[in-house]
């Protein structure tokens, strides 16, 4: 049952909506011990594992809501600008629903998996010469003077659709997490968790609110910085963008929650994001490892209070946004490519070390 089916009474659809549903959502939440340790006693870490939802990354949540309302609204074409996943997310969503997909995006800067998804779903692809804020101008204009729906974050459906995974946390855990840690980019998601996190509360399905915690890359750090970055960088290219479309939502999550919104450089970002690999068996993207670099540099800040007594364990949720296997360069890159040795035995047993 895709989110839609399952979160019904929480979302703005009726019995008329076409639902397009890839069966998103229901990811794991597993628990990271290596990472705890890093934080401190008393800590538990828990990894939403939004890489396992249907095109590997956390934003067909949110897709499956604005393809099924474009569609009920009568469009037949929708649009996106992107740093890859949300182009990727539309264009396997507008193929099951059989509308066209367009998607502008930064040329050079989308990682392969993200590319070739886009085009095998059959999306119309144009790589503009200008960086993301530029393509999400231009398709916004576009989609205010065609009858075309915008499937950007920007479109309410899409925080609708999203703020189901923090429904599904709280499932999981039984009641809301301490913290909640993230990377931003364009800032949808952390408004959606957010979001959601209240309307559970709203609803008395928890009795608390995390804190959140956004995480953002150091050379694409606007809300830290308090200034649009016009020319942003970070091999983090998912969330590379310097104007974020939800920026005074994301500062709103961040201050009624009593949390933060913080940087961290591309180099914790690749520790973090080979720890999550090497150490934790999660396979994620770069941008995907900010929340955790962000945590391990806050723990080593001593953001977090010491927990005193063993019964009140502190639960950091820590959402892994998109599949490492989005971005295959890029674990290639920071590693040492393979030795290559003759096809004898002795030779890969040597090179072994068994
Ligand atoms: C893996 O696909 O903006 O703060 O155009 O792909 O909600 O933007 C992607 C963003 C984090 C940041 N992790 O989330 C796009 C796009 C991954 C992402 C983010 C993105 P937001």
């Amino acid at each position: 049952m895709g989110v839609i089916d399952r979160y019904r009474d929480y979302l703005p659809v009726t019995g008329k909506t076409p639902v397009i549903s890839l069966e998103e959502g229901g990811t794991p939440l597993v628990r990271a011990d290596l990472i705890a340790e890093r934080i401190g006693p008393g800590y538990a870490v828990w990894l939403k594992y939004e890489g396992l939802n249907p095109t590997a990354s956390f934003k067909d949540r949110g897709m499956t809501m604005a393809v099924s309302k474009a569609l009920e609204e009568g469009s037949r074409a929708v649009a996106c600008a992107s740093t890859g996943n949300t182009s990727a997310s539309a264009a396997a969503f507008a193929a099951r629903a059989k509308i066209k997909c367009v998607v502008v995006i930064p040329e050079g800067a989308i990682a392969l998996g993200k590319l070739a998804q886009a085009l095998i779903h059959g999306a119309t692809v144009i790589a503009i010469r200008g960086n993301f804020d530029q393509a999400l101008d231009i398709v916004r204009e576009i989609c205010e003077k065609y009858p075309i729906a915008l499937v950007n974050s920007i479109n309410p459906y899409r925080i609708e659709g999203q703020k189901t995974a923090s429904f599904e946390v709280c499932d999981s855990l039984g009641h809301a997490p301490d913290y909640h840690a993230l990377p931003v980019g364009n800032a949808g998601n952390i408004t959606a968790y957010w979001k959601g996190y209240k309307e559970y509360k709203e609803r008395g399905k928890v009795d608390r609110l995390p804190v959140m915690l956004g995480f953002q890359a150091a050379g694409a750090a606007p809300i830290v910085e308090k200034r649009v970055i016009e020319d942003p960088r970070t091999l983090a290219t998912a969330i590379k963008i310097g104007n974020p479309a939800s920026w005074k939502q994301a500062e709103a999550a961040r201050d009624e929650s009593g949390g933060l919104i913080d940087k961290v450089t591309d180099e914790e970002i690749i520790e973090a994001y080979r720890l999550l690999a090497a150490g934790v068996g999660i396979f994620v993207e770069p941008a995907s490892a900010a929340g955790i670099a962000g945590i391990l540099k806050k723990a080593k800040q001593g953001y977090f209070p010491a927990v005193t007594s063993p019964s009140e364990r502190k639960d950091i949720v820590c959402v892994l946004t998109g599949h490492g296997l989005k971005d295959p360069d890029m674990a290639i890159k920071c590693l040492e490519t393979p030795v290559v040795v003759d096809a004898k035995i002795e030779e890969v047993i040597r090179e072994a070390g068994i």
